[in-house]
């Protein structure tokens, strides 16, 4: 049985990671100066020793997977090089990985994810879902590793501008089908794929809404779904003040750890937090309240 209670069924399996039993979590390490959400927290003028700390204190916590980023995606960013990527995330995924911590690596780029592989990353978590880079399906089908597969539409430098649809749930369904074919036909198993539906990835706080109300319909492209609703946009519009003023990013971890709740007992996966120690406690109240039942 899973943490909602539901037999266990293949969708639920991911090749290559554990059953975690509740709703998984991934803590995020982001070594940048400039993500949206905690940029320059762990990472300034070269010195990756902050978010080693930070990855090794998530994982003494308990959480799951270590989820370590070298590039900001935030809406506008423009994009770094390969070299300045690398520089940043192999110094922590080579500690994290030497201390026995089970990382991700966030990366769009197949150089990247093979680098940090080699350096003992065992998730790629790619954002683009493979559309920013054709190596990347070859490089995760030869690997067999476990792939976060995240609904995208274009670079952070104009995505927002691609934030138009029809029926946002039935549109992204369809387009995270489509990678995911794609996906399969380059040769990566179905037991590897993880799919994200890319909150705030060129969607607006309504598209964001109607995907969490909706992960049902999520779920029936067959595969665990990863949610990553974290200091995310949405949520400061949400929790805007009187005049307006939408709640800065490191105000909105109690909604995150609220989307965490809801979403884990509507049968995500996992999800990907920052504040990630209150997403742990978060999954585990959805789990006891399922095991109740
Ligand atoms: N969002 C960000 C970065 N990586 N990875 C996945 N799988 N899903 C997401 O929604 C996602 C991601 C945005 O930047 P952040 O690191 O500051 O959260």
């Amino acid at each position: 049985m899973d943490a909602q209670g539901r037999p266990l069924n293949r969708s639920q399996t991911v090749r290559g990671l554990p059953e975690f039993g509740r709703c998984a979590v991934f803590g995020v390490v982001n070594v940048t100066p400039d993500s949206f959400s905690d940029g320059g927290e762990y990472y300034a003028d070269g010195d990756t020793a902050k978010a080693v700390a930070h990855g090794l204190r998530l994982h003494r916590h308990g959480v799951d997977v270590v989820d370590v980023g070298g590039e900001s995606t935030r809406p506008g960013a423009a994009r770094v090089t390969a070299e300045q990527e690398l520089g940043r995330v192999l110094p922590v995924i080579e500690q994290l990985a030497a201390a026995g911590v089970r990382v991700s690596v966030d990366t769009m780029r197949a150089s990247t994810a093979a680098a940090a592989l080699d350096a003992g990353a065992v998730v790629v978590n790619d954002v683009s879902g493979g559309l920013a880079d054709p190596e990347m399906f070859p490089l995760v089908a030869e690997t067999g590793v476990p792939y976060i597969l995240m609904h995208w539409r274009g670079h952070s430098t104009d995505m927002q501008t691609r934030a138009v649809y029809g029926d946002v749930v039935k549109d992204v369904i369809e387009e995270l089908q489509a990678r995911y074919d794609a996906a399969l036909a380059a040769g990566i198993a179905e037991d590897q794929v993880i799919l994200d539906p890319g909150l705030g990835f060129a969607k607006n706080a309504d598209h964001n809404w109607a995907l969490l109300a909706h992960l049902e319909k999520l779920e029936s492209l067959g595969r665990p779904l990863l949610i990553a609703a974290s200091r995310k946009n949405f949520l400061g519009r949400l929790l805007a003040d009187e005049a307006g003023g939408i709640r800065p990013p490191h105000g909105r971890d109690s909604a995150t750890v609220a989307v965490s709740a809801l979403v884990a007992a509507a049968g995500a996966w996992g999800v990907r937090a920052h504040d990630a120690l209150g997403s742990l406690d978060a999954v585990r109240v959805a789990s006891a309240l399922a095991a109740a039942r």
